[in-house]
């Protein structure tokens, strides 16, 4: 190994590409499935935000859509279901300094998350929250989830649920998240974008990524043929951006709010006990 001399001043790295946040692991979602492109955006996201994979964590529950942390050269959480934003909470609070990205689905992050994803945008914590949304409950087969359309047809809800679904747009920007966005899957480059503007956007950004089920929804592929961009830039008014999504068809892609209230735990809101402090307080 060359060493350096005294003084000498040390090369500069190479920047980092995309393939720099990738894992060893293979994913071993089904061909096709909306999410190899959702990691690839991720990735390039990292990627043009120059952020070390040792700054970067990776918070998921559990789902198809949450095994995203193996598949990144990041630090990452595999947790329980549901959960990905209270660990993600705990995680950001304690060090400030590192990105933390959330991964999760439809089910995990709406269903038996819901109640967390309102409160982590009404405490607008420094997250970028990615929900990969297929309308279905992929890795346990098929179940509806709260996006799924009334009318959906399946063996396990045959002529439909009749609920009316769960609007997460809608549901954040209510809620308080600092920064709300729709990106497609089948847009990889459009989405790395739009995950760019929220990594650096301060508090809770909320991501919405269509991301098909070729497997139990197949016809999602279909969703390339509806998507089409949002015809005008984001607004920081909230009510401007209220309307619009609500009046939107669900397949308009773009930053559809970006506000600008103050993130919490603000800079000088540091946990400030090491781990080593609270091991002592519980030592025999
Ligand atoms: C407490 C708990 N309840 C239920 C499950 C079973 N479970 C695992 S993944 C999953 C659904 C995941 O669906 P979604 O979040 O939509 O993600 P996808 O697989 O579609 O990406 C469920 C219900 C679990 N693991 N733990
Ligand atoms: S079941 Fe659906 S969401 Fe899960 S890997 Fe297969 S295509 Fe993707």
């Amino acid at each position: 190994m060359n060493q350096l001399a005294l003084g000498e001043a040390a090369p500069p790295c190479a920047p980092l590409t995309a393939q720099d946040y990738k894992s060893n692991y293979k994913p071993i979602w089904c061909p096709g499935c909306g999410d190899y492109t959702v990691l690839s955006s991720i990735t390039k996201a990292l990627a043009a935000l120059q952020l070390r994979p040792e700054k970067v964590a990776v918070v998921s529950g559990i789902g198809c859509s949450s095994r995203i942390p193996a598949y990144t050269a990041c630090y990452g959480f595999h947790g329980v279901h549901g959960r990905s934003l209270a660990a993600a909470t705990g995680l950001k609070v304690a060090r400030p300094d590192l990105t933390v990205l959330v991964a999760s689905g439809d089910g995990d992050g709406y269903s038996i998350g819901g109640n967390h994803f309102l409160h982590a945008c009404r405490r607008n914590v420094d997250l970028t929250y990615i929900v990969m949304d297929n309308h279905v409950y992929g890795m346990t087969k098929g179940q509806p989830s709260p996006t799924t359309e009334p009318d959906w047809d399946s063996k396990l809800a045959p002529g439909g649920t009749g609920l009316r679904s769960f609007h997460p747009l809608v549901i954040a920007l209510a809620s308080g998240a600092n920064f709300v966005a729709r990106a497609f899957s089948g847009d990889p480059n459009g989405t790395a974008d739009i995950l760019a503007r929220a990594i650096r956007h301060p508090g809770f950004s909320f991501v919405e990524i269509l991301s098909p089920c070729v497997t139990f929804r197949p016809e999602q592929r279909g969703w390339k043929e509806r998507v089409h961009g949002a015809p005008v830039e984001a607004t920081d008014d909230p009510a401007r951006a209220a309307r619009r999504i609500m009046t939107d068809d669900g397949f308009n892609l773009g930053v559809l709010y970006a506000g600008d209230r103050p993130a919490f735990p603000g800079p000088a809101r540091a946990a400030s006990a090491s781990i080593a402090d609270i091991e002592a307080e519980f030592a025999p």
